[in-house]
């Protein structure tokens, strides 16, 4: 707890749930809200298949969200519930927690949002309870012969309900029980501090423990709990049903007195300043039930499996040897139909066949994939009740009980949901499964652009591949596709390639080698085109194997590593033009010379080359300045040809000039660039400690500056070596981009 918030020092407990700042707890991250009730749902789906297909027993399995009254507001946590209900998800459990509240004031001020959300989940086929009362009521609520308590609760809106917790006894007394006389004399007898005290069912320990007794043993349908509760309950006038509870961040003396004696927690108020954490004595009952209650749910923390027992041999390549050669002469193929032919061979594996879990949008004809129907069937947990219209031909649409196609209908965000329950399979059920999310590329990253940050933050392993990606192929739709490139760009999970036919398999087989020895976390490529060419033979290339990747651990060191070249980025060769004539004018990526070869660098790829090595070298003040490779940069400038389908804005900004590339860009043309670390994901601590972790206070801007001015020789290197002393600033600290 004294961590709590405090990152940069690698102790720190984190607020927002982040495997990847506390990879043996979290497992995930909801934080952007609507996403957490989506992706439970397909989850929960994704363990009942995993269980109709024999891969695992999931048969004792829940799965529980808690979500807040104001994020039901979000489409996404309503969006799916009808799927919920359809495939009959009995092992799913949602808990609304229905303060009447979210950040800036009432959920449904003139309205009652518990009633309102009863009729959509009730509406859509779910089982819904509501847990709206405390035992207090009980007693009020059996002398309520003629339903005049009952009406008053009915008309109050959920304005007026917070207002009442907002204030005293006296208050509700006055303007909830004294509009009817009746309800008044039932009260009579009460103090101002009872009538105050009448509990919402959400604070009253005994009423949630039936309400979860019931929704966990509810069969047949999805349940969800409706439960009132008071935003900020405990907090007294601090905060307590006031619209200011969300950004409440501290208590004056008064409210923690006002805590203490609520719960009951027996510190002295001498004592209190200080605020002293207390614990139980070990024999007290309330701590031998919690240790008991502890072991009988299997520990003390949630742990979350960063690796699954289970190891899988990638298929050797000679397998693949169908897709591995060149087209016969006349004969042509897309990059789509490829990819097709290749996951049919990886379908035929015995082992990792049936981990592969091909996820459709209703565009599997679009790609040619609907061969996958007949042959693997598509999971429906009704199976097939109707005689389908094609039948009668060798690929009609069969379901099936045991079906291992995800089809998700026109549904980009469940695609990606189930995607990432596939992904995140590993570690979530122990089961290494292999999913290929197949979208329509203009249809892709823009509409699941925040959930693929999730299954960043999860460390999701798989395949998304954006289907009918060329230019040529989608003529008018070609600025819509070429956004949805630019919105994965910036994400910094996914690696982003663009193969050409006979590349597709060294990048996937490196993927997937890194997928299936799950020490790194790789998160999936985009390729596919529809656009028919011949193919040549595979071409020479250096094997893909881990070592090119760009997440090597050595990597996460100050200085990159690599050799003489520098060519630690360099990825496998990639590029969407493979018709070998062309190739050349119209490549979509640069050549750099890596080491022993020639490979290709696709352009994203090499704007990340760029930005991992700008900066570095700081720290090292003897050493060149290697800001960007020489080569990368002389692709970047020259060879790049502003033709290919994905060059255009990122040609643009690798000439800007705050760009990576220290290229003096059309902005600031005489401006000499600096750029410091480059950074990658966020994390929480104090301003300083996180300016410090980021490599931008002071200190660094001085070094960073003396440096730029010692490699043009206006210094003497040994200038910058002295600020580094001088600033205490530990030359092995990781660098932020990796950390
Ligand atoms: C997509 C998204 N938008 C905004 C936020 C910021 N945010 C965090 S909590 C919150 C209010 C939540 O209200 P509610 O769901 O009612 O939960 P409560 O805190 O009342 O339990 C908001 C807007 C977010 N986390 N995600
Ligand atoms: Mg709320």
């Amino acid at each position: 707890m004294l961590n709590f918030r405090q990152e940069v020092g690698g102790k720190g407990l984190s607020s927002y749930p982040h495997p990847k700042l506390m990879p043996a707890f979290w497992q995930f991250p909801t934080v952007s809200m609507g996403l957490g009730p989506l992706m439970a749902i397909y989850q929960a789906r994704f363990l009942k298949y995993l269980h109709a297909r024999g891969i695992a027993d999931t048969s004792k399995r829940k799965v529980w969200v808690f979500c807040g009254d104001g994020e039901m507001d979000e489409p996404e946590s309503l969006g799916a519930i009808g799927l919920a209900a359809r495939e009959k998800l009995d092992n799913l459990i949602f808990v609304v927690n229905c303060n009447l509240q979210r950040l800036d004031g009432p959920v449904r001020g003139n309205g009652k949002i518990i009633q309102e959300l009863e009729g959509e989940f009730r509406g859509s086929g779910w089982n819904v309870i509501k847990l709206i009362w405390g035992s207090n009521w009980d007693p009020l609520l059996a002398r309520d012969k003629d339903g005049a308590l009952r009406k008053i609760m009915m008309d109050t809106l959920d304005g007026d309900y917070q207002a009442f917790k907002a204030n005293e006894g006296a208050f509700v007394r006055k303007h909830f029980f004294g509009r009817d006389p009746r309800t008044l004399e039932m009260v009579a007898k009460m103090s101002d501090s009872d009538v105050w005290n009448l509990r919402r069912g959400g604070h009253d320990a005994q009423k949630v423990y039936a309400a979860f007794h019931r929704a966990t043993n509810h069969t047949g349908q999805p349940t969800v709990l409706l439960v009132k509760t008071v935003k900020g309950w405990g907090m007294g006038s601090a905060g307590e049903g006031k619209n200011t509870a969300h950004q409440t961040k501290k208590l004056t003396d008064d409210d923690i007195k006002f805590f203490r004696d609520r719960f009951n927690i027996p510190v002295a108020d001498s004592d209190l300043p200080s605020l002293p954490f207390y614990k139980p004595a070990d024999d007290t009952p309330e701590m031998k039930y919690l240790h008991e209650r502890r072991a009988a749910l299997g520990g003390y923390l949630p742990k979350r499996r960063a690796k699954a027992d289970e190891q899988f041999t990638v298929p050797s390549i000679e397998t693949f040897q169908p897709v591995l050669d060149a087209t016969v002469e006349g004969r042509e193929i897309s990059t789509t139909q490829a990819f097709v032919r290749f996951l049919t061979i990886l379908l035929r594996d015995k082992a990792l066949g049936p981990r592969v879990v091909p996820i459709l949008v209703d565009e599997a004809r679009t790609f040619g994939m609907e061969g996958l129907f007949r042959q693997i069937g598509i999971y429906n947990p009704a199976g097939q009740n109707y005689t389908p219209v094609d039948k009668d031909q060798v690929m009609y649409y069969r379901e099936d009980k045991a079906g291992q196609v995800l089809q998700e209908g026109i549904n980009e965000p469940g695609g990606m949901s189930s995607w990432i329950a596939a992904a995140t399979s590993y570690s979530t059920n122990n089961r290494i499964m292999v999913p290929f999310y197949v979208y329509y590329s203009m249809f892709g990253f823009q509409r699941i652009g925040d959930l693929a940050w999730a299954a960043g933050d999860m460390q999701a392993r798989g395949f998304l591949l954006g289907g009918t990606s060329g230019r040529r192929h989608l003529g008018a739709h070609h600025a819509e596709r070429r956004r949805a490139a630019a919105r994965r760009r910036p994400q910094p999970h996914p690696g982003q390639h663009d193969p050409e036919l006979h590349q597709l398999r060294p990048e996937l087989r490196a993927r997937g080698r890194r997928d299936l020895a799950p020490r790194l976390e790789a998160h999936g490529g985009e390729a596919g085109q529809r656009l028919l060419l011949p193919h040549a033979a595979q071409r020479e290339l250096p094997d893909a194997g881990p070592q090119a990747g760009d997440r090597r651990p050595d990597h996460q060191r100050h200085v990159p590593a690599g050799g003489k070249h520098g060519q630690n980025a360099a990825r496998q060769p990639a590029g969407q033009r493979h018709d070998p004539a062309r190739e050349h004018r119209r490549q979509g990526a640069a050549r750099v010379r890596v080491g022993s070869g020639r490979q290709r660098l696709e352009l994203p790829e090499l704007q990340r080359a760029g930005a991992r090595r700008a900066g570095c070298g700081t720290l090292e003040p003897a050493a060149p300045n290697r800001g960007t490779p020489r080569a990368v940069r002389r692709a970047a400038t020259r060879k790049v040809r502003r033709r290919g389908d994905r060059v255009d804005r990122l040609h643009e900004e690798l000439r800007r000039a705050d760009s990576p590339f220290h290229a003096k860009g059309p902005h600031l043309p005489r401006a000499r660039h600096r750029r410091l670390r480059p950074q990658r994901l966020g994390r929480s601590d104090f301003r300083s400690k996180l300016r410090e972790h980021f490599e931008i206070n002071r200190h660094y801007i001085v070094v960073s500056a003396l440096k730029a001015l010692a490699d043009e020789g206006a210094l003497p290197v040994t200038k910058v070596a002295e600020a580094i002393a001088k600033y205490g600033i530990d030359a092995d600290k990781i660098n932020p981009l990796y950390a």
